[in-house]
């Protein structure tokens, strides 16, 4: 079997080798407002992602006071400035007026968090209209996630109905205020897919999702956050389909070390025909849960790190691992049943780790994905067609 493409080229939307490097090389910075009522749940879902909270410790968090400035480092070249915006009444005015251009320049994502169980919806969706009508002077560019928040607290049978509901409001409202910073009718903002007589699209960069602190609807609605973030995004998937595709595995999923959060995942064919959509953050829920109570009966701090590899063989139907990868991530190879796949898997995951040193930092080794990328002869051997190759470990199936 010939080498695989070059990682490192298949990404190439930028082109050359020095321009992929370049790339790998920046560090970004995003502003990212987190703003919505006092006590609709924002500084708990920050510490529960961002701090390795338990949901029952967010009960004991305070409201926040003005704005909570936290710089979150996400795989050593991403910076989150994570502003958490106290929600009391006079603190949105404030934010409104006083410090509009300050809070509402430079924004790249803003997260709006609804409480489902506000009894005053009206009020609330009145607030939320004014802080996109002053993103929408500011940074136009922005995207916005909208959370509805807390679905926990309504009825299992319902929550589809209430979020349907909750999310059209929303869209209409969004749709209102963009139309009246722009004087158009809200209907030509919604049903908008080319831009406006003058040139200028219009609509903003709309997602909503229902979530809750105590399943893993969060994981889900901050992955999406994340995932239009994370720089070198198409040379990280590239690298993933590449290790993937050597090793034989169903699907791999790539987390950030402290959140949990996917940063990416690669999927085969066989794979995909999984029946769980929410697959992915049920992952991200059950490894942090196991860091948690690693670190119960270890006595190990939260924060510390606390596993290195966890295996789960489940007989003739799948295996999977997961192990610490780079500093700043996990990597979980989910993989067909097979005894020696799976320690050949394994060896091969850490043998590709140095093609990953990319996601530690803005310091991109010489024989990093740039230029020569991954290829089976260099690395991996374990591949269906073909054993051996340098420096590899290859087995066969067991
Ligand atoms: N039932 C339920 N309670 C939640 C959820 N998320 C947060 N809470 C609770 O809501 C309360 C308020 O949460 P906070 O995170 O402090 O609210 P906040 O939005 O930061 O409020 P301010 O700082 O005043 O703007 C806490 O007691 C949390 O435990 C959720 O998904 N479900
Ligand atoms: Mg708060």
């Amino acid at each position: 079997m010939g080498a695989l493409p070059a990682a490192g080229h298949r990404a190439g939307d930028s082109g050359s080798p020095a321009a992929t490097l370049a790339q790998l090389k920046k560090v970004k910075k995003q502003k990212v407002l987190l703003m919505g009522k006092s006590g609709s749940g924002k500084s708990s879902m920050r510490s529960i992602i961002f701090s390795n909270y338990l949901a029952r410790d967010t009960r004991r968090l305070g409201a926040t006071i003005d704005i909570d400035l936290s710089h979150v480092k996400f795989l050593g070249n991403l910076t989150l400035n994570l502003w958490d915006c106290g929600g009391q009444e006079a603190f949105m005015e404030n934010y409104l007026s006083q410090q509009r251009a300050h809070v509402f320049s430079n924004v790249g994502v803003l997260i709006y968090v609804f409480d489902i169980e506000s009894r005053d919806v009206e009020r609330d969706l009145a607030t939320y209209v004014n802080i996109i009508s002053a993103l929408v002077q500011y940074s136009r560019e922005a995207k916005v996630f909208v959370l509805i928040h807390k679905m926990d607290l309504i009825q299992p049978m319902t929550r589809e109905d209430v979020f349907d509901h909750r999310a059209a409001l929303v869209r209409r409202k969004t749709a209102e205020a963009v139309a009246i910073m722009h004087k158009q009718k809200p209907e030509q903002v919604q049903q908008q897919t080319v831009p406006s007589a003058a040139g200028e699209d219009l609509s903003i960069n709309l997602q909503l999702f229902a979530t809750s602190i105590w399943d893993q609807s969060l994981y889900k609605a901050w992955a999406s956050i994340i995932h239009d973030l994370v720089p070198n995004l198409s040379v990280i998937e590239a690298q993933l389909a590449s290790l993937g595709l050597a090793i034989d595995a169903d699907e791999i999923l790539l987390f950030e070390r402290t959140s949990f959060l996917v940063v990416s995942k690669w999927t085969s064919r066989e794979g995909e025909r999984n029946p769980y959509g929410d697959r992915f953050e049920r992952m991200s829920n059950i490894l942090k849960s196991w860091k948690h109570t690693c670190s119960k009966y270890t006595g190990t701090p939260r924060n510390a790190e606390q596993f290195s590899d966890f295996e789960y063989k489940m007989g003739a139907t799948f295996s999977m691992f997961a192990t610490k990868f780079t500093t700043n991530t996990y990597i979980l190879v989910c993989m067909p049943p097979g005894e020696a796949r799976f320690n050949s898997a394994k060896l091969n995951v850490a043998a590709a780790r140095p093609w990953f040193r990319f996601l530690d930092g803005p310091v991109v080794p010489a024989q990093s994905a740039v230029g020569g990328g991954m290829s089976s002869s260099q690395v991996l051997g374990s591949t269906p067609s073909g054993y051996g190759g340098e420096g590899s470990v290859g087995a066969p199936d067991g």
